[in-house]
């Protein structure tokens, strides 16, 4: 924990990405100069070397610059002593004066299992309260209560290998192309070798769809009448499983019934959800006829209004047909976090208790007992919605916030961060110095330690465990999160309970709790590791679990034979809720706002913003609209348009995409206050939630748009400090190589002077002004290096943003200054379009003119510009680009 510089290892050090669940290997190298070395890990399971292009560069996310390097109050630098005292004390007195229904702790996929298990012991243990959140719940909830109606558990049944060694795959609302990609890749392979069909369900034309051997563009929502569809389908055509369903489960027939009702036939299907029948019926036909189908699913099932009805739908399907447990086949939720997993196992959700136990008295007593517990909660917590509205009504009146941003990534946003600003206690533990929480104006501010410097473990979406392993000392006064925890209950009076001095001993206690009275009872066992000595759990390999204390590790699929965790140890056929009619369309909101991720950014980019190549791909916030539904709306392809929901309003840059469906708007979810004037997504969605898991439908929020002109748009990029500026223009920024840049639109005049605050006597600058076309370009020259440039016109200048974003600090050809400043174009006209290839630095016009030489596919067009050679992310994109050319060319 308090490793010195010269400490620092001399071989990479082994650890895991902290983006996505597919948990990849990394080895890490720090440099001398800071930051490090990243390559993927050939001996790790999940990956066997490879990485995307979010983990191919963590290493540009490393620098110091932004971060939270010393304990505050209000706005002062104080010792960790201090604030540490002042956390303590504010919980001390709200619990007093107001109870444990008054206190309540939001957390993390993003923590490591040892943060989490100290932050929910706390609380339900020793605090009383089970009000313990995390952002899973916007983002596996309604998979664990699929999972626990279903299977008795929160059980995923298989593993990776199955995804390559299935005959079809499935996805349903999941764009791993983007969100899961080295995963995914994996499975493209498998494909290439065995042939493995895929058929991808999802409202919009994905890079995950565009490899699909079937595409179903349902209407959003539609999933439930679609899985009720097979059932029926599976059931008629005598494809059932009689010998797995006799046996191992129970309510079949009332499943059958109520999906016979949703979905009697195959017309009714398609009608549901807005598909061509002849493409539902191919869909039936592979899943009836081939044996080995793995059916993945993410947040197009886990986010919506019947989320856990979607994971019973399709839980079903492959219950009837046997297919689960066993090689090459079953469900699988894709979990998005690092370690999504890690939290349920602790039960980091309000609704669970530890362990994968929930409120049962049983449970609690056994957790009192193991504990030594003097206050356990014995009730449920309130889950995120709920919570961030107890705190709105003041009910919650402190609250502790550790590792989420969820004034940006809470449905209605605006109302969250508002009802922050009302906690009588509110403490934040973060990495940064400043985000849209921060911004809440927390009275209390804890500085963690952030990956490379933080120990300890994380379980991907195969229930692999594997370890975070420290490669940098943790800069300033940061510290690990279960130490922040294990010194406030010390505080409290806690001190023996949180006595840990490793995160080690946290581990073991956290993997002896689960072998705790369990003796096969309860899924979750990882009781061979909970005598893991200090070097064997430094030195842990990946591992799945169960890990049972004694048992020889044959098996680490569930439910082959049978075996679930219902009282009956049957699994449960779920009856889905009936359908009801669609409540009247609200008229001034008639499209369906649908959120989500794009391939180069996490969340809400307080790491993968750092990084120039990754905010080289998509570099604006922007609304994906059916051009059809653009024209009618009079919005411009590259025009801005205004999008309002009930609950706010943001800007965002038109994309018009034939692979949208009519009716329906895409924007990503991560730009925010940080980065952009008007793209906080978050503001717009609703709360709706689920019935049974309380997560929000981020999918589907009634909205409307309207265009937006600005008189100019330009960009500006520097290697010093951008000036603020008219609070009604409309910009994003994004780190370029050597400096930061600037995206903006505005009726307002922006001077040079204005946005670069910093300009020096001596610098060289120069111009060119066309007054009649609104054009202002001017170049600013540091000791004959291109230190800032400042590009104004009627419209956007992606050419010569493209060009000039990868030349801060560089010496510039009189021919190119000329060029650009006079035509606003580079000389070289390949240079153009936006970069596909983040990992190579590689813009769409060199592929395309790689296309145009003859390149005849995928492999040639790397042989000849080197994109897509790395990590594979963007291959589904120079794919669909040479599609697009053959389809011109034979036109
Ligand atoms: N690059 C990148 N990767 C990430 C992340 C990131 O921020 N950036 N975040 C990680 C996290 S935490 C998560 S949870 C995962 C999420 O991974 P995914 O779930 O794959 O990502 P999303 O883009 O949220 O949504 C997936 C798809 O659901 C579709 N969808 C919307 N409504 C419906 C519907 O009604 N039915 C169906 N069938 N589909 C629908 C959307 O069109 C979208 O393409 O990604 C992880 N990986
Ligand atoms: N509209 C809409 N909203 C969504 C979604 C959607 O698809 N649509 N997806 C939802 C989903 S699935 C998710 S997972 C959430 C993600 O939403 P958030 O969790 O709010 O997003 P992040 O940007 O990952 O926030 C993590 C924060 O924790 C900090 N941090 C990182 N590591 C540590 C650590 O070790 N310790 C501490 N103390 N801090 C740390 C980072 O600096 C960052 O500020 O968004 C949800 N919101
Ligand atoms: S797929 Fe990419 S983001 Fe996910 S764990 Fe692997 S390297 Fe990290
Ligand atoms: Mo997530």
């Amino acid at each position: 924990m308090n490793m010195h510089p010269s400490d620092l290892p001399k071989a990479p050090t082994r650890t895991t990405c902290p983006y996505c669940g597919v948990g990849c290997g990394v080895l890490a190298q720090p440099g001398p100069a800071g930051g490090a070395t990243i390559a993927g890990d050939t001996e790790h399971p999940s990956n066997f070397g490879r990485l995307c292009s979010k983990g191919s560069a963590l290493g540009e996310t490393l620098s110091l610059d932004g971060r939270l390097l010393h304990p505050e109050i209000g706005a002062q630098r104080v010792s960790w002593d201090a604030a540490l005292d002042a956390t303590a004390e504010g919980f001390r007195r709200t619990l007093e004066a107001h109870g444990p229904e008054a206190i309540a702790i939001y957390l993390s996929g993003q923590l490591l299992t040892e943060d989490y298990y100290a932050a929910n012991k706390l609380f339900k243990g020793f605090l009383g309260s089970a009000n313990v959140d995390t952002n899973s719940r916007l983002c596996m909830s309604s998979s664990v209560a699929g999972h626990k109606r279903a299977f008795g558990a929160d059980t995923v049944p298989g593993t990776y290998r199955d995804l390559e060694t299935a005959d079809l795959l499935v996805f349903v609302g999941s764009n791993a192309a983007w969100c899961h990609p080295v995963l995914y890749q994996r499975m493209l392979a498998a494909k290439a070798a065995r042939g493995t069909k895929i058929v991808v369900i999802d409202p919009r034309g994905t890079a995950t769809a565009e490899e699909a051997d079937l595409h179903l563009p349902l209407a959003g929502g539609s999933d439930t009448a679609l899985f009720c569809g097979l059932l029926v389908h599976l059931a008629d055509e005598g494809r059932l499983d009689q010998a797995y369903v006799a046996a191992h489960t129970q309510g079949f027939d009332a499943a059958l019934a109520r999906a016979r009702e949703i979905a009697p036939t195959l017309a009714a299907t398609a009608a549901a959800c807005d598909l061509p029948p002849a493409d539902v019926a191919a869909f039936f036909e592979l899943f009836a006829t081939t044996e080995r189908v793995v059916t993945l699913y993410s947040q197009g099932v886990n986010q919506a209004a019947q989320g856990t009805d979607k994971v019973g739908a399709i839980l079903n399907c492959h219950l009837a047909t046997g297919r689960i447990g066993r090689e090459g086949m079953g469900p699988f939720s894709l979990t998005g976090q690092p370690n999504a997993m890690g939290g349920r196992e602790v039960g980091g959700l309000a609704n669970q208790l530890a362990a994968h136990m929930g409120f049962e008295p049983a449970s609690i007593d056994r957790v009192r007992r193991f504990w030594d517990a003097p206050r356990m909660a014995e009730a449920e917590g309130l889950k995120a919605v709920d919570m961030f509205d107890a705190v709105a009504r003041g009910e919650i009146k402190a609250l502790w916030v550790m590792g989420t941003n969820p004034a940006v990534s809470m449905p209605r946003a605006d109302a969250v961060r508002a009802a922050l600003k009302r906690l009588d206690h509110f403490v934040v533990s973060e990495n940064v110095a400043s985000n849209d929480t921060l911004g809440a104006a927390p009275h209390i501010r804890l500085p963690a330690a952030a990956w490379g410097e933080k120990d300890g473990t994380v379980t991907n979406s195969e229930r692999r465990i594997s370890r975070q392993r420290p490669f940098l000392a943790p800069p300033g006064q940061t510290r690990p999160d279960w130490w922040a925890v294990a010194q406030v209950a010390k505080r409290l009076g806690f001190g023996e309970a949180f006595g840990w001095r490793t995160p080690g001993e946290v581990f073991r206690e956290h993997a002896a709790l689960s072998a705790f009275e369990n003796e096969g009872t309860r899924d979750f066992d990882i009781g061979a590791l909970a005598e893991l000595d200090a070097r064997d759990y430094d030195q842990l390999k990946p591992i799945q679990w169960p890990a049972r204390q004694g048992a020889a590790r044959t098996e680490t699929r569930f439910f082959a034979n049978g075996g679930f965790y219902t009282a009956t140890g049957r699994a449960n056929f779920v009856a889905v809720a009936p359908i009801t009619p669609a409540a009247t369309p609200d008229y001034r909101f008639p499209f369906r706002l649908n959120t989500g991720r794009i391939r180069d950014q996490w969340h809400t980019m307080t790491r993968t913003g750092k990084s120039q190549r990754l905010s080289s791909h998509l570099v604006e916030p922007f609304v994906e609209i059916h051009p059809e539904d653009a024209a009618s709306e009079g919005l411009k392809d590259g025009g801005f348009a205004r999008v309002t929901t009930a609950h706010g309003h943001v800007v965002l840059r038109v994309r018009a995409e034939p692979g949208q469906r009519r009716g329906s708007l895409f924007a990503p979810i991560h730009w925010n206050d940080e980065t952009a004037s008007h793209g906080r997504v978050g503001a717009l969605v609703h709360a709706a939630v689920d019935p049974f898991s309380g997560q929000p439908d981020a999918k589907a929020t009634p909205a409307a748009v309207a265009p937006l002109r600005f008189a100019r748009q330009g960009f500006a990029l520097t290697q010093g400090t951008l000036g603020a500026l008219d609070p009604a223009t409309w910009w994003a920024k994004a780190t370029v190589p050597h400096g930061i840049g600037l995206l903006f639109a505005t009726d307002h005049v922006v001077t040079l002077s204005e946005i670069f605050p910093d300009l020096e006597p001596g610098d060289e600058i120069v111009d060119y002004v066309d007054a009649g076309r609104g054009v202002a370009r001017s170049a600013v020259f540091r000791d004959g290096a291109l230190a800032a440039c400042l590009f104004v016109a009627a419209d956007r200048q992606e050419n010569a943003w493209t060009f000039l974003r990868a030349r801060l600090g560089e010496e510039l050809t009189e021919g190119q200054v000329r060029s650009l400043l006079l035509a606003g174009r580079a000389s070289d006209g390949a240079a153009c379009g936006p970069l596909v290839c983040a990992c190579h630095g590689v813009p769409k016009g060199v592929i395309e003119t790689a296309i145009r030489a003859g390149a005849p596919d995928a492999a040639a067009v790397g042989a000849a510009t080197k994109a897509g050679t790395n990590c594979g992310s963007c291959l589904p994109e120079i794919r669909r680009m040479l599609v697009d050319a053959r389809a011109l060319a034979t036109a």
